[in-house]
């Protein structure tokens, strides 16, 4: 490692692999050269090609430098931190007071490589008393989350480094990746002949194109060809009878209708072949070891719960839990997952899952005059303005709130609508985190350190959140000073001396900003803080799993030394070892076992194997997926266009026999219409897509303010998804978007 080569991770997908960054350029402020860090215990040196256009990120145009407040004629004017933070926190307040915290929003937190901001704003909201928020995580894993707390009381990833059968369903590894260093483990899976990768995709992905069974299965049908592979396993008898005779519950109900299933329909309603699907039955149910994960293509599209309650099953009957290849429950420092709580949201009564209320529905929340509806809104990190449903409603609710602050490092959609803007740090301007830490046996944490000082008046989220709770709470040195002071003498006195702030009702929801003031870290780790108050909890809840991994003793010592370690490794630490025999202990299930028997999920199955796929309307014949990943996209962290080395305006991609139809080729430009909206783009015409099929691409239409004229000052490049999508799209049980199935139409432009 050369003096200019530092640490750090990726911030551009859930991996945030490890990568050593040299930094140089005139400023010494630029991300030169980029390559994978073999000391990441994940990542252990792999990283894609987005990886090398960080810069992109870390010098964009349109950063922000100052606070912003929006003056009567809806410009912006700058302002300075102490009047921002005065009269943010006195708006917020007054909505408080007015109406309850209840009335104040939370929406983000973090995105794909930065969750120590969602850790400080808990303090925030605490003193703000707001209990309502959400994330992008209630717009795709919701239904996963709910499935799988009542299937097995926790949630579950899977071992595909060791696993003889890998199924991904509706999910595209070789670009969205999700998985350690995904591309190997898929030329690995699919260069052995021993081994077999199963892609379900309407699309022949790049992963796909690597399987060894592709079942391209028309959009939406995955609920027939679940129910389908379901059927034979039990008709052919191909499921763990052992298994499910000790570990699973109330298997015959779903047997029940199983046995009911006309097969050879439900593989036609998915548009395949049935000797595929019982070729692929035979394979899962003859695995040694099967591994699975589902994402966006089923998640976003028709019947996601129930595809997740099949998922389940398929997991579940073939015994594909707690033996190496197959699934786990990992040990995390801070769980994101959990199932439905008892309060619904204020005014549409919408579920809440994981403590978070349905995107879908925020929209509907805020354009009302029902008296609980939200008239303040916080948004971190996240761009609910392009990356929620309907963007044109999405706008006109954020425009009606009494008061929406937006922390963001650049000018976002979301930003451009706020009546304050609080700049953030970059993510290489402040010590910053993932909580995406999925590992298994052997899991991993890394505190990134800051590589460059922020820039003008931009503050880490840590000393926003800080000093809005000083204002809020009047928190200040009574409560520091005598922790300084015990910190002066070591961690151990600092944290006995933590203690009592810890259970202290009134102090322990501010403990985050409390840990930030007075915990004395370097400036290049300085937000690492809140990580010891974490590092505790974790050991009070998996000290075995910590004492494994080398963390031994009380809860009290046991996390000084994760928080040592986590500090004095600047690539990543092993944080936990665990052991396949602890699995079946970690189902959170009060018996330890699977439940498959969730009526309302057994009902949804005996309707749907009775009936096919509904008609779709005639006005638009075409399927838009709205939102696929590809080479150069990564959400809207990224916003300059010119970061896309290719298709720099995201071509709608089409399938030959459709662009001939429409008497269009490669390049040219189609008009594409939904119930929402329409949106002028180039196609790409791809024989990878099957016909009636459209796909576009995720994260784009972001404007920027660019000299290429292609572009246009301030104009955005290519089509903001949402523009196109409705939030009434969604699934029934948990209101997750079905982004990847909009009704469209498309003709030529
Ligand atoms: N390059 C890149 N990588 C990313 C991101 C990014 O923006 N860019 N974003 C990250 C994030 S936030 C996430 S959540 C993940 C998402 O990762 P993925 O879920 O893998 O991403 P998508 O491309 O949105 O959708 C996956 C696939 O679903 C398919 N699909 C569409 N309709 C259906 C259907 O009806 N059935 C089935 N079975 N499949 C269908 C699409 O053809 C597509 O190939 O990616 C992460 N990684
Ligand atoms: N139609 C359609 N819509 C989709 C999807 C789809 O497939 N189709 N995918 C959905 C999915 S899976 C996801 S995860 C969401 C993602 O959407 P969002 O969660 O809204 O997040 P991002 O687009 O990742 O935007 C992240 C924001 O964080 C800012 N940012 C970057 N670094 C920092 C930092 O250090 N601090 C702060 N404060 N801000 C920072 C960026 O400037 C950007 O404005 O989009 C969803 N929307
Ligand atoms: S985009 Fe994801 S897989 Fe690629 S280098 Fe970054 S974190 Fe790793
Ligand atoms: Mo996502």
């Amino acid at each position: 490692m050369s003096s200019l080569e530092k640490p750090t991770a990726c911030i551009l997908c859930e991996c945030n692999c490890g990568i050593l960054a040299e930094l140089g350029g005139s400023d010494s402020r630029r991300l030169l050269k980029v390559m994978g860090d073999r000391a990441h215990p994940a990542s252990r040196g792999y990283a894609c090609e987005k990886a090398h256009r960080l810069d992109h990120y870390q010098n964009g145009r349109d950063l922000l430098t100052a606070p912003l407040r929006r003056r009567g004629d809806g410009t912006f004017e700058e302002i300075d931190w102490d009047t921002a933070i005065r009269e943010v926190s006195q708006r917020l307040s007054r909505v408080r007071d007015e109406h309850s915290g209840d009335a104040v929003f939370y929406y983000g937190g973090g995105g794909q490589g930065n969750h120590l901001p969602g850790a400080y704003s808990t303090a925030t909201r605490r003193a703000l008393g707001s209990r309502y928020r959400s994330s992008a995580l209630a717009q795709e894993k919701t239904g996963e989350f709910w499935i799988s707390d009542r299937v097995m009381g926790s949630s579950t990833r899977a071992d595909f480094e060791h696993c003889d059968v890998a199924l991904f369903l509706g999910k595209n590894p070789w670009q969205s990746h999700s998985i350690p260093r995904a591309r190997v483990t898929l030329k690995t899976l699919s260069k052995d002949p021993a081994r077999t990768l199963i892609v379900v995709d309407p699309r022949r992905t790049e992963s796909a194109e690597l399987a060894d069974i592709h079942l391209q299965l028309r959009p939406g049908t995955d609920a027939w060809m679940l129910t389908a592979l379901l059927a034979v396993l039990v008709e052919e008898e191909l499921f763990d009878q052992d298994f499910v005779s000790r570990h699973v519950v109330g298997a015959e109900s779903l047997f029940e209708v199983l046995k009911s299933v006309r097969i050879a329909e439900a593989c036609a309603h998915a548009g395949l072949p049935e000797s595929l699907v019982r070729r692929t039955a035979r394979l899962i149910g003859g695995a040694k070891a099967f591994s699975s994960f589902e994402d966006l293509g089923v998640q976003m599209s028709h019947h996601s719960t129930v595809v997740s309650y099949l998922h389940r099953a398929l997991i579940a009957l073939t015994g594909s839990f707690g033996k190496p290849g197959t699934h786990f429950v990992p040990t995390v420092l801070v769980p994101l997952t959990g199932g439905a709580s008892r309060r619904t949201s204020p005014v549409v009564s919408a579920p809440i899952i994981s403590g978070l209320i349905p995107c879908n529905v925020i929209a509907d929340e805020i354009l009302c005059d029902h008296p609980k509806r939200y008239r303040a809104m916080i948004v971190e990190a996240a761009n609910p303005a392009h990356s929620l449903a309907d963007s044109p409603r999405m706008r006109q609710a954020l425009r009606s709130l009494d008061t929406l602050v937006v922390i963001d490092c650049a000018m976002s959609e979301t930003a451009a609508l706020a009546d304050y803007v609080l700049p953030a740090a970059t993510q290489f301007e402040k010590a910053e985190a993932t909580f995406f830490n999925f590992e298994f046996p052997h899991n991993t944490f890394h505190l990134r350190q800051r590589l460059f000082a922020p820039e003008g008046a931009r503050l880490p989220e840590a000393e926003i959140h800080s000093r809005l709770v000083e204002a809020l709470e009047g928190l200040g040195e009574a409560v520091y000073k005598p922790l300084r002071d015990a910190r002066a003498i070591g961690l151990e006195a600092y944290a006995q001396a933590l203690m009592p702030v810890l259970f202290d009702p009134k102090l322990s929801g501010l403990a985050p900003v409390i840990l930030y003031r007075t915990a004395g870290l370097e400036e290049a780790q300085r937000e690492g803080a809140v990580l010891l108050g974490i590092a505790f909890k974790a050991a009070m809840e998996n000290g075995e799993s910590l004492a494994r991994a080398g963390f031994a003793g009380t809860p009290i010592e046991s996390a000084i030394k994760l928080f040592e370690a986590i500090l004095n490794q600047p690539s990543g630490v092993v944080f936990a070892v665990d052991d396949w025999s602890q699995m079946m202990a970690r189902l959170g299930t009060p018996d330890k076992k699977f439940h498959l028997d969730l009526p309302d999920m057994i009902e949804v199955v005996r309707d749907l194997a009775a009936q096919g796929p509904s008609a779709r309307d005639a006005r638009f014949p075409f399927v838009l997926s709205a939102g696929e990943r590809r080479s150069y996209t990564a959400n809207t962290i990224i916003r300059d266009p010119m970061w896309r080395k290719k298709d720099a305006q995201g071509a709608l991609r089409i399938c030959p026999s459709d662009a001939e139809g429409l008497g269009v080729v490669t390049g040219d430009s189609v008009a594409l219409t939904t119930s929402t909206g329409s949106a002028v783009v180039p196609i790409e015409v791809s024989d990878t897509m099957q016909p009636g099929h459209v796909s576009l691409p995720n994260g784009l239409g972001v404007s920027y303010p660019s000299d290429e004229p292609e572009f246009g000052s301030g104009k955005a490049a290519g089509v903001a998804p949402n523009e196109l999508t409705a939030s009434s799209s969604r699934d029934p049980f948990v209101g997750t978007p079905w982004h990847k199935h909009v009704p469209a139409r498309v003709e030529r432009a």
